[in-house]
């Protein structure tokens, strides 16, 4: 027996598997295409001959492929029979409700069932401030915890709810790539005005702090439907938007970004929110749902 396996091994999966054996655990590893299981069976891992195999193999079995639709292929007929009495830890990215169907297909088959999201990327894997959120059977999280804690040193349990995790992962993953559309905007501005996108990189790592307090102010206010007195308020963000916008043109850049954002805070100017904080746009989205 080994302690856990780990079906899928792509660039996410290789690296699971490495830092666990890598930190002494007796690891099985699956992978559709063999080829990418001998680095690791070259470290010390088993290579199973099937899915059903690898389950078989350890009380735990982290899955990490593409997507749900991948996992779902994954799991046959044969995989469903050897899951009884054991830990199923899912951590392809997937939304709430694919979750709530993996929960029902583990319970089903007599496993537990956890569901997760690894916020990271594969070369940040294994560092003590390294999140990996999780939820769903307390049971299954007592048998893996030890071994996600190798892979995060950020572990986080979520509650019992199979869905939670990813629902953590998806609204995180909204703001990152919101940022990043952002930064991507940013690059060009840089660019056109010759200074180094790099430096701009460096400039936003050491802003972050602060950023992320604005992040929280506003989280405050749409938990507490509190939008007065506002420090920013979202006309003049609004304005800054069209700014952006300006500059763009003016530069003879995409308009894509700034006018997308702008658009949705015209929305709020035009429903009469401008007096008030920028996140009342919360209130436009809702409507708009
Ligand atoms: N890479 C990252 O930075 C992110 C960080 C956050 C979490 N994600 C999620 O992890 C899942 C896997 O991502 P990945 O980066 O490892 O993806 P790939 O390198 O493309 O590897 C995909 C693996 O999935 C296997 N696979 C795909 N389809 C099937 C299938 N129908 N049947 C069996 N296996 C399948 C694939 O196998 P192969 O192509 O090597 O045979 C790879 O093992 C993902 O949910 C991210 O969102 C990573």
């Amino acid at each position: 027996m080994s302690e856990v396996s780990v079906i899928g091994l792509g660039e996410m999966g290789q690296v699971l598997a490495r830092t666990l054996l890598e930190s002494g655990r007796g690891v099985t590893v699956w992978n559709r295409t063999g080829s990418k299981a001998e680095p690791l069976a070259r470290r010390g891992a088993k290579v199973a001959a099937s899915v059903s195999e690898a389950i078989r193999a350890s009380p735990v079995t982290i899955i990490c492929v593409t997507d749900y639709e991948a996992a779902r292929g994954i799991l046959d007929e044969e995989a469903a029979r050897a899951v009884r009495g054991k830990a199923l830890v899912q951590l392809t990215t997937g939304t709430p409700e694919e979750a709530r169907e993996g929960a029902s297909w583990a319970r089903e088959h007599g496993a537990d069932y956890l569901d997760g999201a690894i916020a990271a990327t594969p070369s940040q894997v294994g560092r003590a401030d390294t999140a990996i959120f999780v939820s769903g059977s307390a049971e299954a999280f007592g048998r893996a915890e030890g071994l996600l804690q190798v892979l995060a040193g950020g572990l986080s349990f979520m509650g019992e709810a199979p869905g939670a995790a990813s629902a953590w992962d998806m609204a995180m993953l909204s703001h990152l790539f919101g940022g990043l559309l952002g930064f991507y905007h940013g690059a060009l501005i840089c660019e056109a005005e010759n200074i180094g996108v790099d430096e701009l990189g460096l400039a936003m790592e050491a802003v972050a702090p602060v950023m992320g307090e604005i992040v929280r102010h506003d989280g405050e206010a749409i938990h507490k439907g509190d939008f007065q007195n506002p420090e920013a308020s979202l006309e003049i963000c609004w304005r800054s938007l069209e700014l952006i916008s300006k500059q763009a043109r003016e530069s003879g850049l995409s308009t894509e970004f700034p006018a997308f954002a702008a658009s949705l805070f015209k929305k709020g100017m035009d429903a009469r929110l401008g007096g008030e904080k920028a996140s009342a746009l919360i209130k436009v989205l809702r409507a708009s749902a």
